[in-house]
């Protein structure tokens, strides 16, 4: 059987056929009916934010927080990271802004704080840094810089669903995160998205951006889209929060069993677990080190290739390195180079077995 990067976890048919029962009978398909709302109303319990408003993906709920926090300021400029699903910096420049990146930390690959101020000019408007395979950016150090420089900051959170920072949901930091709740993700509802956030001054702002606009019964105050999360959707995404704890449990045994596989091998570096944070165990990035390993980072992949193991060359390249951003930008972010050029993230996902793990490294380190 070939083992793919991650496998969508899956409530049982008969479950989702009860939860999506009362849709049939109603025949209330989208436009934020009952089981949006009741997915909602999980939502906050469980992420512990004031507000959630979801949305069709990821994608979309963070092109429109940037919309809803009034950030598309002619010329404006968004420092970010290049180490990143290129989802984060699409919303940026499809919102008229410039991205301007900055390096990540060579332990963890989020936004190294420490070269933040140097990127800051007259034209910043937000820092947007991502929670990257599910890694906690420095939360404090960010938010204090953001204060100190009257900027907003929206988290791309798409990994990091359910998990806190000591002991605060991780929705609580900045002025907005976005979750994914992707079919690949830890947390999904096949697709969708949510902006976790405290300030009631967006709630009405984002209702509006992903409905056209519309604001009550007879006018539109918005040049809005349609990014709705329909009916179905939301009763996956209900499905899904009933196990959560399960599947971040059976993920929690999977990363375990690779570290007492992989931790410690000359040439293999591995994140280690963050101090205060309450991890939902998303990805299992492996940076390796060709001189020490004696193996590259593209033969390991090829290596696992030839055996029906698909590990993913996630972030590669950095998006600043990208096609479609080569050379509108600057490339001076070396650690974020060095780490997509290094890096693998192995199969990972709840219910993968101890065999499944082993049959893996056993690629990695004898083939
Ligand atoms: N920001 C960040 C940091 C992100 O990582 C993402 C998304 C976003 C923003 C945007 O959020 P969304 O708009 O997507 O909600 C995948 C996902 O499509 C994407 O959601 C995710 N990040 C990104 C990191 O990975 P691909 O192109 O690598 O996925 P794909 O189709 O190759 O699938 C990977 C593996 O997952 C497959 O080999 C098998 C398994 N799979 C896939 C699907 C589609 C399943 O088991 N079930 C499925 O339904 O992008």
């Amino acid at each position: 059987m070939p083992i793919n990067v991650t496998r969508s976890s899956m409530p049982s048919m008969e479950e989702y056929m009860e939860e999506i029962r009362p849709i049939f009978e109603s025949r209330f398909l989208t436009n934020m009916g009952p089981v949006y709302k009741k997915f909602q109303h999980q939502l906050i319990d469980y992420l512990g934010t004031q507000y959630i408003s979801l949305f069709v993906n990821g994608h979309m709920a963070l092109e429109m927080a940037i919309q809803a926090l009034g950030l598309q300021v002619p010329g404006g400029e968004v420092i970010t990271t290049p180490f990143t699903f290129v989802s984060t910096t699409h919303a940026i420049t499809r919102n008229g802004l410039t991205p301007v990146f900055c390096d990540i930390k060579p332990d963890d690959y989020t936004m190294d704080p420490e070269k933040i101020e140097a990127l800051i000019t007259d034209r910043t408007v937000a820092i947007i840094p991502v929670h990257v395979y599910g890694n906690i950016c420095d939360v404090e150090a960010i938010d204090a810089i953001a204060k100190k420089h009257g900027l907003k900051v929206i988290y791309d959170a798409a990994h990091a669903f359910g998990e806190t920072y000591k002991g605060v949901g991780i929705g609580n930091f900045g002025d907005a995160s976005m979750f994914s709740f992707h079919a690949t993700k830890v947390f999904h509802s096949i697709e969708g998205g949510a902006i976790a956030f405290n300030d009631a001054q967006y709630r009405v702002r984002l209702h509006e951006l992903k409905n056209f606009g519309i604001h009550g019964k007879e006018d539109v105050l918005a040049v809005g889209a349609n990014a709705k999360l329909d009916e179905f959707r939301a009763a996956m995404g209900i499905c899904n929060l009933r196990h959560i704890d399960e599947y971040i449990q059976s993920r929690e045994e999977v990363v375990t069993h690779y570290r007492e596989r992989l931790g410690g091998v000359k040439g293999i570096r591995l994140c280690q677990p963050q101090e205060d944070v309450k991890s939902n165990y998303a990805y299992f990035p492996v940076y390796f080190a060709e001189k020490e390993f004696g193996k590259s980072r593209d033969l390991v992949y090829e290596d696992l290739q030839k055996q029906e193991i698909f590990a993913r060359k996630y972030f590669y390249p950095a998006v600043n390195e990208m096609t479609c951003y080569k050379g509108l930008y600057p490339q001076n972010t070396p650690v974020a180079h060095d780490v997509s050029t290094h890096i693998l993230t192995l199969p990972l996902y709840e219910g993968l077995s101890r065999e499944d793990v082993d049959r893996i490294c056993d690629v990695i380190l004898y083939a």
